[in-house]
């Protein structure tokens, strides 16, 4: 007798219940050879480090109306009702406001910026959209950081995204030291993919917005890659940006001086890695974490500029 059941079979295994090994990922991180922004070079340097760092991609007043539209939303009674607002644990500290593409004309008119739109088609291959936006603030002294990790790992499991076919940009809104818990990265480890122990609780996301336990990789793995790999680190002032893969290892410390860190966090997937149910958990994640509507952004007219 035959069964009709087909199991799709998963190219990214994690949320395990025993170890499994690293893996080079089946994936390209640049995906074709379309032209762009990106000069060949800096397209290569992408595809070796898994990331780039573009000094000066937001104006000081684009800057300013990015921080204008954070505090405005930070204070936002709707916004707040809708879920999108995440607060440090231990304090009222904002941490991150999730959505804002939905909730700020002024960051969707960024998203949809010509300079930045055709960046990430240029790495993904495609038409694009947004998976997921925040601003990520990390408050003078009590701002607390992320540990090591790979957004893909979560996204696939949590939200259903078959590929890590996504660019993520954080565009630094404050400056960014070496010390205020600027973003840390592993430069060429976002080709091997770290399956993860330990089954997704439900709404897991309660949680690990404020600190991640589920979906990290163990201490063993994180020394390995940082042998083999080193560590590099986000820094500059406000306006400059970081372009980053979905599997980029990274992680941030906690910010225990006076100077706060602020970054807007677009992540555009490619519409050609539409989500499916996720692989590691029951439940999609809510939309303002994991947006489901992949229609194509279009790219803002010279009319519509701020
Ligand atoms: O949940 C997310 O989508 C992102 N946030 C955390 C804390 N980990 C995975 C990913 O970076
Ligand atoms: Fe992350």
């Amino acid at each position: 007798m035959t069964t009709a059941t087909t199991t799709v079979h998963d190219r990214y295994p994690t949320r395990l219940t025993e170890a499994a090994p690293m893996m080079r990922r089946p994936d390209p991180t640049v995906w074709g050879e379309a032209d762009g922004p990106f000069t060949p070079e800096q397209v290569a340097a992408y595809d070796a480090k898994g990331f780039h760092i573009q000094d000066g991609l937001l104006t000081p007043a684009q800057v300013q109306s990015c921080w204008t539209e954070f505090t405005r939303l930070a204070a936002d009674r709707e916004v707040a009702a809708s879920g999108a607002v995440v607060r440090e644990r231990d304090s009222d500290a904002v941490r991150s406001i999730f959505a804002v593409h939905r909730h700020s004309p002024v960051i969707d008119a960024l998203a949809r910026t010509p300079r930045i739109l055709d960046r990430a088609r240029q790495i993904l291959g495609s038409e694009v959209y947004i998976h997921q936006s925040r601003i990520n603030a990390m408050p003078g002294m009590v701002g607390t950081g992320f540990g090591w990790h790979s957004d893909f790992e979560t996204w696939h499991a949590e939200d259903g995204l078959p590929a890590p076919r996504t660019v993520s940009l954080s565009i630094a809104l404050t400056d960014n030291f070496p010390f205020n818990g600027g973003l840390m990265l592993m430069p060429g480890a976002h080709r091997v993919f770290v399956p993860c122990i330990g089954e997704t609780p439900d709404a897991n996301f309660r949680e690990s917005l404020q600190e991640q336990t589920i979906g990290v990789p163990s201490d063993e793995a994180v020394t390995e890659l940082g042998l083999e790999f080193g560590i590099e680190q986000f820094t500059g002032p406000a306006g400059d940006a970081l372009f980053f893969d979905a599997n980029s290892m990274h992680a941030s410390s906690n910010n225990i001086t006076p100077f706060s860190r602020a970054n807007v966090f677009l992540v555009f997937n490619s519409v050609e890695n539409a989500p499916a149910a996720p692989f590691g958990g029951r439940t999609p994640r809510p939309s303002h974490i994991a947006d489901r509507d992949t229609t194509p952004l279009t790219p803002l007219r010279s009319t519509e500029f701020a």
